[in-house]
């Protein structure tokens, strides 16, 4: 048995869940809470960096991050499934999840901004150079949505829209129609997005 070290909010980790289900290896993986918050949770021991999600194998070894977690579940399901291997679709596929990511390491340093430093010591400027980064990469994805069959980057960048949804509002939708369509179409063809929402 798999163990992935998880948060129910996570967006890194629900992208690892999506594609854990989509590559029909949901019964080999027992999903484990963690807090990263917490200095006695055996996150720490698992992951020097203490980072949600974390994946243990059957040998006791840990993986991370997130994108190697999703690299080593296509291997187990043979490979090729979510990340091509042609080229072509490999690289696109990729950078689409670093897009993805990206929006979500932005969206991360936000809500951290906001509620982890006393109000007095909040930088306005470090939240808005985040907040370009969110809106440059919504607007680029609603001028041209993820296309073709569903793959390890549709579903980063669904991700972190739920994550946006869940923390901040939804507030993007407004401005990004397509994109909103787009991610209604990925949650229709794609069951576990709903059903791994916080
Ligand atoms: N690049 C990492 C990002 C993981 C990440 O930042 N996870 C957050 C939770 S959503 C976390 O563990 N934060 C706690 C911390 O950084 O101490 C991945 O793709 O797995």
């Amino acid at each position: 048995m798999l163990t992935l070290r998880y948060s129910p909010a996570s967006p890194y980790a629900r992208k690892i869940r999506i594609a854990a289900g989509l590559l029909g290896l949901s019964s080999r993986l027992d999903i484990v809470a963690a807090d990263a918050a917490d200095p006695t949770d055996s996150l720490r021991r698992q992951n020097p960096l203490g980072k949600i999600p974390t994946l243990i194998l059957e040998d006791g070894s840990a993986l991370y991050d997130s994108r190697v977690i999703a690299e080593y579940l296509d291997h187990l399901a043979g490979g090729g499934r979510l990340i091509s291997v042609d080229p072509s679709a490999r690289f696109t596929a990729l950078r689409l999840q670093a897009l993805g990511d990206g929006v979500n390491d932005a969206a991360l340093l936000i809500r951290y901004e906001n509620f982890s430093r006393p109000e007095r010591l909040r930088y306005d400027e470090a939240i808005a150079h985040q907040q370009g980064k969110i809106d440059r990469a919504l607007d680029s994805l609603d001028a041209a949505p993820p296309a073709g069959q569903v793959d390890i980057g549709h579903i980063a960048v669904a991700c972190a829209l739920g994550y946006l949804d869940l923390r901040f509002a939804g507030a993007w939708r407004e401005k990004h129609p397509r994109l909103g369509a787009w991610l209604e179409k990925f949650a229709r063809a794609v069951p576990a997005f709903e059903a791994t929402k916080a």
